[in-house]
């Protein structure tokens, strides 16, 4: 049986010339591919000694750097579970994280390491201790189910459900991306997204990794550094604001984007506008492609042939869609419906939650997106809304659930609301709308300084606005619809 460790697939396309930089920065810092081969190796002994075995959870909650890619790696080497955590969780938050998924060990910032009760290091503990340490150059034995990694996702129901992704998972995903996107050994992918979801971590870096490509390796977004490097990259990969704010900058033109192959965007609609200003600007189109944690990459437009504006392209090869009634039966191009999907890249289930994710699943096998699409008569599809309820804001996830919960428990709240508003750079913003008790004088300040601890910043809403009472349905149920179109216009995001 061959080994179907994730990581022994990226040594088998490692570039002839291990010299070859994997991972760089504008400081002049890098990584060559034999550099991050050997401390991803020595990071595999450290996690070893501190008895991280096979099928441990590692949790990590740490800023984007070279390590924390080496780190992602050590545990794939000897078979640990990835758990990678936003940075913007709160204590509380995370606090949930560890009592759900019971880690072995956290890594975290300096000053959350005695923060809970599962003992804590910092990655800059294990970075010195690794310089020390023979590697462990080993990779661990794993079948295609085994687990790599579990991403966390809010559900409808306000609690965090992980997402279990087998190394098979990630492999078939990041294999088929390659080929479609035709990936190849002189790219460089301009890389600032965050590592802490599918889109950073699998879809970016995986892709580089196979293609034994460099990447320029960004804290963060910073449009004036994609400025100065997209000259010397040829593949971006970004949520919708990336594209925004490159277009709203004053040196952004089609010829610094010269030796650029692709622009690839996700994990939120891209406008149409966007789309057709930005081909307007350097005569290229940008790759839409759809996914989800539950499974990465879902559906993408061609590499060649026609890249259509407000379209998400066609299913991978080796992933079945359906647009599908409630019931999960198919319905004819043209018709809208709920996206269904299977494939070799669909998940585990959710760590621990056997019912959630029978909830999820058709009895065939069939994911349920809880995205609502149409496909033409091709099989072009498009994503035309949400039947969950969700926000996107900057291709971050919100459960509005989970932000009620909240609210709803702070003394003089009777009940609340919440909705996401349009929003030009991020696509959307949170608004929830709140019913006081009669007796009560609470603020717009009061409600947000009581839950700054209970939810991530880019979580807490950017305005409260108080009514007498919600509108709802003869069932009793919210209706959302009706406050959203009640609010267009008249809500000013707080600029704070
Ligand atoms: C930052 N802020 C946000 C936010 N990002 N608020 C709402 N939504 C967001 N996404 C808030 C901060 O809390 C802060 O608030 C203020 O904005 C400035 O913070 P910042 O860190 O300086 O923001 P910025 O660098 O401008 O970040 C915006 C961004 C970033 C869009 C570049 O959020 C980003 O990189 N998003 C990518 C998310 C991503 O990778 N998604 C993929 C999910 S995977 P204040 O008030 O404190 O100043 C997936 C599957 C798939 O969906 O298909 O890919
Ligand atoms: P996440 O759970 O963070 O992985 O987010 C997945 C969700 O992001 C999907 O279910 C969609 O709602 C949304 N999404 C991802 N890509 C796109 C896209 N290209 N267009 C519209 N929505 C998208």
């Amino acid at each position: 049986m061959t080994n179907a460790n994730l990581y022994a697939l990226f040594q088998s396309r490692f570039p002839a010339d291990l010299n070859k930089i994997f991972l760089q920065q504008e400081d002049g810092a890098g990584l060559t591919y034999g550099e991050m081969d050997r401390l991803s190796a020595e990071l595999a002994a450290i996690l070893t000694a501190r008895a991280v075995r096979k099928g441990d959870r590692v949790l990590v909650q740490v800023e984007k750097s070279m390590t924390a890619v080496c780190l992602y790696l050590a545990c794939l080497r000897i078979g640990a579970v990835y758990l990678p955590l936003n940075t913007a969780y709160t204590v509380k938050e995370v606090a949930y994280f560890i009592d759900n998924a019971r880690p072995v060990l956290l890594i975290v910032a300096p000053e959350f390491v005695e923060s809970y009760s599962v003992p804590g290091c910092t990655l800059d503990e294990l970075a010195a201790a690794a310089g020390r340490c023979p590697p462990l150059t080993q990779i661990a034995e794993m079948a295609a189910d085994d687990l790599a990694a579990i991403l966390y996702t809010s559900g409808t129901t306000g609690r965090s459900k992980g997402a279990m992704l087998s190394h098979g998972n990630l492999a078939s995903n990041a294999l088929t991306l390659g080929k479609i996107w035709q990936w190849q050994q002189d790219d460089i992918l301009l890389h600032a997204l965050p590592i802490f979801h599918v889109h950073g971590l699998f879809v970016a870096l995986h892709c580089a990794l196979l293609g034994g490509s460099s990447v320029w390796f960004l804290p963060r977004l910073d449009v004036d550094a994609l400025i100065r490097l997209l000259p010397r990259s040829t593949v971006l990969m970004g949520v919708p604001t990336f594209y925004s704010r490159l277009l709203e900058h004053p040196e952004f033109s089609g010829q610094i984007c010269r030796n650029m192959r692709l622009f690839i965007s996700g994990s939120a609609p891209l406008l149409n506008e966007i789309f057709h200003q930005f081909e307007t600007v350097t005569g290229q189109c940008i790759l839409e492609r759809y996914g989800m944690t539950e499974a990465g990459m879902i559906t993408s437009n061609p590499y060649d042939g026609a890249r259509i504006a407000g379209t998400v392209g066609f299913p991978l090869p080796d992933v079945t869609v359906r647009i599908a009634d409630g019931d999960g039966s198919p319905l004819p191009p043209g018709e809208t419906g709920i996206l269904e999907y299977n494939g070799p890249n669909l998940f585990q289930g959710y760590w621990e939650m056997p019912e959630k994710t029978r909830e999820d699943m058709r009895a065939d096998g069939f994911f349920i997106s809880g995205d609502m699409a149409v496909a033409d008569e091709d099989g072009r599809i498009s994503i035309v809304g949400r039947a969950k309820d969700l926000i996107i804001a900057g291709g971050f996830n919100i459960y509005p659930k989970e932000i009620e919960a909240v609210i709803d428990q702070l003394p003089g709240v009777r009940e609340s609301a919440v909705i996401g508003c349009p929003d030009p750079d991020l696509g959307e913003f949170v608004v929830a709308i709140v019913v006081r008790e009669e007796d009560s004088s609470l603020t717009e300040p009061d409600i947000l300084a009581q839950i700054s601890g209970d939810l991530a910043r880019f979580k807490q809403p950017r305005r409260i606005i108080f009514r007498d009472s919600l509108p709802r349905n003869t069932m009793g149920k919210v209706q959302k619809n009706i406050l959203r179109n009640d609010l267009k216009g008249p809500v000013i995001r707080n600029s704070g």
